[in-house]
C-alpha cells in the first residue's frame, strides 16, 4: 500500500540471548506490541536535502546500534524506563534520488501514525532538518483543526527562503509560516548565538513574531525553567506542540559529529536537563531529533551516544509526567 513507507529497521544488534535489561531489550518491534504504546519512534533517514554535505541519514540506525549501550534505567532520577512503552516503527524507505518524493514519504508516515495511534507520543529520528517540516505538515493533514506550537532547540532560525533554496534544512520553519500550517508566534527558538544567524534572516523572525531566547538569555533563566514556560505558555495558546531538537545548538567542543555546530552553543548538560522538562509536559506531542551525522562522528561516536543519552532524558521526563 503506498500510504505506508515505514519499513523494518535493522533490528541485528539487538539479538541477545537473555534480556539484559538494556535499551534493546525494552523497545518493541511495532508488530509485537499487544496493547497501545506509550510512544512510536520513527526513522526518517533523508540527508540529500541538506544545504551542506551531511551523512544524517545514516543517524537512525547508529542509533539504533549504540542504544545497546545503555541501561533502561535513569540513575540520577531514579527511574525504570521499561515502565513506559515504546515502540520501534522502523525506517522510513527513501527514495534513491527523488527527495520531492522522500519529503512526501515523511509527511504520509508522520500522517498515518498519528491517525493509528492518536493518544501516542511521535518521536522522529531524523535525518536532517527539512524532515521537521514535513512530520509537522503529516501531524496538521491528520488533525486540521487543532493549533500546532513548535519549540525548537536550534543554533539556527531555519528560516532562509524556500524560493532561493528548496525545501532544505535551512528552510523548515519559513516553510510551515508560509504554508499556513503554523504561525510565527507559535514558534519558540531556545539556542541561538554568535554569528550565525544574517540580520535579514532575524528581521523575517521579528516580522513573523517568532519568540527567540539567545544562549545568553536562556543562560539567566535557566535552560528547565525557560523551556517549563514557554511550554506552558504554548500550550495556553496551540491544541498541541511539537519539539524539534537540531543538535546543533550543541557547542562544537562537543558535537563533532554535527557538521553545523558552532562556538558558543549549548552544553551536553543544560540540553540533558531541558529535555527532561520537556518530556514532563503533557502538551508535547511530537519530538524529533535532526542533523546527526555518524560520517563526521569522531571514532569514539560521542556525538551519537550524546544523541541516545537526549533522546533517553526525553524518555525520562515522559515517566515522570506519569507521576
Ligand atoms: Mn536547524
Amino acid at each position: 500500500m503506498a500510504d505506508n513507507w515505514l519499513r523494518e529497521p535493522n533490528w541485528s544488534w539487538n539479538d541477545s540471548l537473555e534480556p539484559s535489561g538494556y535499551v534493546h531489550d525494552w523497545v518493541q518491534r511495532i508488530n509485537e506490541v499487544e496493547s497501545v504504546p506509550e510512544c512510536i519512534l520513527y526513522g526518517a533517514p533523508l540527508s540529500k536535502s541538506s544545504i551542506s554535505v551531511s551523512g544524517a541519514s545514516l543517524y537512525p540506525e547508529v542509533f539504533r546500534r549504540l542504544w545497546k549501550q545503555f541501561a533502561a534505567y535513569n540513575f540520577e532520577e531514579e527511574i525504570d524506563l521499561t515502565s513506559y512503552s515504546v515502540a520501534d516503527a522502523g525506517d522510513i524507505l527513501m527514495h534513491t534520488t527523488d527527495v520531492a518524493e522522500s519529503h512526501r514519504r515523511i509527511e504520509i508516515a508522520a500522517y498515518a501514525l498519528n491517525q493509528t495511534f492518536p493518544k501516542s507520543t511521535l518521536c522522529m529520528i531524523g535525518g536532517d532538518h527539512s524532515t521537521t517540516a514535513c512530520a509537522i505538515r503529516g501531524l496538521k493533514r491528520s488533525q486540521p483543526n487543532q493549533t500546532i506550537g513548535i519549540l525548537q532547540l536550534d543554533t539556527h532560525l531555519d528560516v532562509r527562503d524556500p524560493a532561493e533554496y528548496g525545501p532544505a534544512n535551512g528552510t523548515p520553519i519559513r516553510q510551515l509560516i508560509e504554508g499556513g500550517v503554523v504561525r510565527g508566534e507559535h514558534i519558540v527558538n531556545i539556542g541561538l548565538h554568535g554569528y550565525y544567524n544574517t540580520k535579514q534572516l532575524v528581521e523575517y523572525a521579528k516580522r513573523h513574531q517568532i519568540k527567540t531566547y539567545s544562549m545568553k538569555e536562556t543562560r539567566k533563566i535557566g535552560v528547565s525553567r525557560l523551556i517549563e514556560q514557554e511550554l506552558k505558555r504554548l500550550s495556553s495558546e496551540t491544541d498541541l506542540v511539537y519539539v524539534t531538537v537540531d543538535m546543533d545548538v550543541l557547542d562544537i567542543s562537543f558535537a563533532p559529529g554535527v557538521p553545523a555546530a558552532t562556538p558558543g552553543g549549548m552544553r551536553t548538560e543544560e540540553l540533558f536537563e531541558g529535555l527532561l522538562s520537556i518530556g514532563k509536559s503533557p502538551a508535547v506531542k511530537h519530538i524529533d531529533f535532526v542533523c546527526l551525522d555518524p560520517s563526521r562522528d569522531s571514532r569514539i561516536e560521542e556525538t551519537c551516544r550524546i544523541g541516545v543519552h537526549a533522546w533517553l532524558q526525553f524518555m525520562t521526563g515522559r515517566i515522570m509526567n506519569k507521576g
